[in-house]
């Protein structure tokens, strides 16, 4: 029942300390043989899926008043692992992360072990140092001049957005920190039409509104449109509203188009706006010399978002903020709780990053990324880069020209890759009346088999009135092209009819 995972024979004689240290060491060669190895086998499942109220009959979810023995914690950790999706295995493709780096799990793992939560240097003296370092290094690499500037490391991508929307409206405003909406004009930002739901969500959360966000057309790549821009910065202008943030994408969610940051920084010189680059997908293409024109201009940022839990495979979770100016968060967040931040420490209390944040107490999110970072070395990241685009082009020609697979846009340019799966009873149907309806019905359909079946995971959705299409991630660098070929086959085996 417990498949092998049982207790010593002595157990109950051992005293509590060791039998904690037993419990432990036999956790940890289970999450190692299943969680880590069996779990990124080609040889296995990515899922295995099944339906809430079947799940709900098969695994203990139920709280009860007398503890588990250590052998039934055994089998649940098991069962947890058994019915969890395997994001580190290789045909995980769903999302833009994915992955299981070693470096990072164990910088994971020590950091649970330790337990932090940065705030003070007094609590976390190697963390706050780490985020010091590792916030100046990613300011250099975007080319922010000697890495100056200030950042945070956020939980996730969307609060980074918020973030950013707060300080820029601080920066124009301060007084909105003290008086609250109530002392400000309608305030407008603009994000393209593809941008991330995160922008919309922060406007409404922070008391914006969702309308006064005004949405930027794109172009067929998904890039936002800087004509429009200006059309509509001069229309919000008329409107007596006061525009004050431009939100521009660096690796759209869905298409992996990059915005022209450089003309979007012109025009928001023009008119004394805020430039934010959310670049929480694609800021990694930052690392590498040959891909890192897909951003150029992104040192002319006021904010940037960039998530390395994505293209750059740091464990979950690690966003991260950067900013141009320095003590905007601290000025903007703070409010000085006496009880945590005295200002009469005995050390330098500017290491106290803890008020420039919005939440108090917060995850060591650094460690992970920078043990990786020393694992791997600069170059090992730039490498890792290299390869999933090399990846996601390897791919992008493999179906370029396979029967029953079209692409959405001809030259992706991040690695997600976006295409329809045409099955052949749909091939010779494109005149007819139902052709986009009945295609639309084509990516659930297969999403649903190959979750049912667990052999890959691949996301689909429908965009700008485009019938549903599949979206394929790379940013595992551990794929190779064997794997490309596997996955293209995978979609005609499971679109087959
Ligand atoms: N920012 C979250 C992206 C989710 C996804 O499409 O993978």
């Amino acid at each position: 029942k417990f498949n092998g995972y049982k207790e010593e024979a002595n157990f109950e004689s051992l005293p509590i300390k060791e039998r904690h240290e037993l419990f432990i060491r036999k956790c940890v060669d289970i999450l190692i043989k299943e969680a880590v190895f069996e779990a990124t086998n080609r040889n296995n499942k990515v899922l295995n899926f099944r339906n809430p109220e079947d799940l709900k009959k098969l695994f203990h979810f139920e709280l009860n008043d007398s503890p588990s023995t250590h052998e039934e914690l055994f089998e649940l950790i098991q069962d947890t692992i058994k019915y969890s999706v395997k994001t580190g295995h290789p045909y995980f493709v769903n999302q833009l992360f994915s992955s299981l780096d070693p470096y990072g799990l164990v910088g994971q793992w020590l950091t649970d072990a330790l337990n932090p939560s940065v705030y003070t240097y007094e609590v976390s003296p190697v963390f706050t140092l780490m985020e010091e370092t590792v916030l100046r290094e990613m300011r250099k690499i975007v080319g922010f001049a000697n890495g100056e500037g200030d950042g945070i490391f956020c939980p996730g991508g969307s609060l980074a957005n918020g973030y950013a929307i707060s300080c820029a409206r601080h920066k124009m405003f301060p007084e909105v920190k003290t008086k609250g909406l109530h002392s400000l004009p309608r305030l407008v930002l603009f994000t393209s039409e593809d941008a991330h739901y995160s922008i919309k969500k922060m406007a409404s959360f922070q008391g914006l509104g969702a309308d006064n966000v005004y949405a930027i057309k794109t172009d067929s790549c998904g890039k936002m449109d800087p004509r429009d821009l200006e059309i509509q910065i001069k229309r919000c202008i008329e409107e007596g509203a006061s525009p004050f943030l431009v939100s521009a994408t660096a690796g759209t969610t869905v298409l992996g188009a990059f915005d022209p940051l450089n003309e979007l920084a012109d025009i928001c010189e023009k008119y004394h706006l805020w430039l934010h680059v959310d670049a929480a997908w694609g800021g990694g293409a930052l690392m590498s010399k040959k891909y890192r024109h897909l951003l150029s201009g992104i040192e002319r940022a006021d904010s940037i978002t960039w998530n390395p839990h994505k293209l750059l495979t740091a464990p979950q979770q690690c966003s991260t903020l950067l900013l141009k100016q320095e003590g905007l968060l601290a000025d903007a967040h703070g409010t000085n709780a006496a009880y945590l931040f005295q200002k009469d420490k005995f050390y330098d209390v500017k290491y106290d990053t803890g008020d420039k944040h919005i939440q108090c107490g917060r995850r060591a999110d650094v460690l992970k990324f920078w043990y990786m970072w020393k694992a791997k070395g600069t170059n090992g990241l730039v490498q890792h880069i290299e390869k999933v685009f090399e990846n996601a082009a390897h791919f992008t020609e493999l179906i370029r020209n396979r029967p029953g697979f079209e692409l959405v846009h001809p030259t992706p340019e991040c690695t997600n890759i976006c295409f329809w799966y045409i099955p052949k009873s749909l091939r010779n149907e494109k005149s007819s009346k139902d052709y986009k309806e009945r295609l639309h019905r084509v990516a659930p359909a297969m999403k649903e088999k190959m979750m049912k079946e667990g052999t890959m995971m691949v996301t689909y959705q429908s965009q700008k009135g485009n019938p549903n299409f599949f979206r394929i991630v790379f940013q595992n660098s551990g794929l190779n092209k064997q794997d490309m070929e596997h996955l293209v086959e995978e979609f005609e085996r499971l679109g087959a009819n």
